[in-house]
């Protein structure tokens, strides 16, 4: 049984849908109709080459504020000082590892201004995630059995309790459809991150995966902390720099050394693992940025509080001035799932690869169906001041 992303996505690692096969049927209607819509905002956005049109989409130098932090320093967190940037992301095709996608939805490049404040430096880890369910008893979406009311259509005994695992096709398969890769396997969940005879034993200091929308926000509530907006993860991402392409700068390997935990091989088939790591690898494994931030680039996807909508950033844009800690549209939309109300996922995978799904760049974006968990999300909190 598989309820993974749409069929007719982008080759792209970057859209997750927790569904099942009996509704999946629905999601092919409207598409024609979306991808009319989406044509016509490309047209908008960009030239006919996908790179922004002369005049709009420069990156203006990181302006972040001079307060100091304050005193007070939360446990693992780093103070980001706030400031104005440049938010989106020029087309990246042709660029060493920038991949196969113009990362239409991330211009028009745009002025944001954000406020100070703390970001956890890793992202959340098993061990402190297990504290959060051992102090409340909380239970994950991956481990509830999908309701009836949700999934009308589906047969009840394929109501069984899972999430989606990646699994690697044993021939090559064409990378237009990662039906092929990701399973929804019945008893995968936090604990059991590939499925039951998955453990996280000894793994205490892994990112937390198979994590949904509102299994991070649950935590971030218990924590006193909350889910970091899509500009405030940009911001602190961006270290301080502007128009990077990556969290430390612009080479993808400085001196030939990995900066982060991504794919290497031919994707999805052989995972190579030169960066040591064919799966996740422990918070903190990588170098930190400039703020101090841990994997904001590869490892796990990391979840935002925003609503995804494909347009957001030419309605920012129209605006004609920098937004001031922005929370996103009012609701979501996406061209490639018009049924689907999607929220924003940040930084890419360990499954990212230059072949595939480059969102390991920083100004690009991933979207996801909230109640999704998979073997590759997971999420860290900020803080206000
Ligand atoms: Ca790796």
């Amino acid at each position: 049984m598989k309820r993974p992303a749409p069929r007719d996505t982008p080759p792209s690692d970057a859209t997750f849908s927790r569904r099942l096969p009996a509704v999946a049927v629905q999601i092919g209607i409207g598409l024609a109709a979306a991808a009319f819509v989406w044509a016509i905002s490309s047209t908008v956005l960009d030239r006919a080459d996908g790179r922004p049109r002369a005049g709009i989409g420069g990156f203006q130098p990181t302006a972040a504020d001079s307060q100091s932090a304050p005193p007070e320093s939360p446990a693992d967190m780093a103070w980001i000082p706030g400031g104005e940037f440049s938010m989106g992301c020029a087309d990246p095709r042709g660029q060493p590892f920038g991949g196969p996608d113009p990362m239409r939805d991330a211009r028009p490049i745009h002025p944001v201004r954000v406020d100070g404040f703390w970001m956890d430096r890793t992202e959340v880890t098993n061990d402190r995630f297990a504290e959060f369910v051992a102090a409340t008893g909380y239970v994950t979406v991956a481990e509830r059995p999908p309701r009836q009311e949700d999934f009308p259509d589906a047969p009840p005994e394929n109501l069984v309790a899972g999430s989606l695992v990646f699994t690697p096709p044993s021939d090559p398969v064409p990378l237009t459809n990662h039906y092929v890769w990701w399973n929804y396997v019945v008893g995968a969940d936090w604990r059991h991150p590939t499925g039951p005879a998955s453990s996280i034993e000894g793994r205490g200091n892994d990112p937390v995966v198979q994590i949904a929308y509102e299994d991070a926000t649950a935590f971030a509530a218990w924590a006193g902390k909350r889910l970091p907006t899509e500009a405030e993860w940009e911001f602190a991402s961006r270290g301080g720099l502007a128009g990077n392409l990556y969290p430390w700068g612009n080479a993808f390997r400085p001196g030939g050394r990995f900066m982060a935990n991504t794919w290497q091989g031919r994707f999805p088939l052989e995972n190579t693992a030169d960066d040591g790591y064919a799966a996740v690898a422990p918070v903190g494994c990588f170098p930190a940025n400039a703020y101090g931030l841990h994997d904001m680039s590869g490892n796990v996807w990391e979840w935002c509080s925003d609503w995804y909508r494909h347009d957001a950033y030419a309605t920012a844009f129209a605006a004609g001035k920098p937004e001031h800690n922005p929370i996103g549209p009012a609701d979501s939309f996406d061209p490639q799932e018009p049924h689907e109300k999607k929220r924003i996922l940040r930084g890419g995978s360990f499954l990212c690869s230059d072949q595939y799904c480059a969102r390991y760049i920083v100004g690009t974006r991933g979207k996801g169906e909230p109640s999704s968990g998979c073997n590759h999300i997971g999420f860290r909190c900020v803080k206000p001041r």
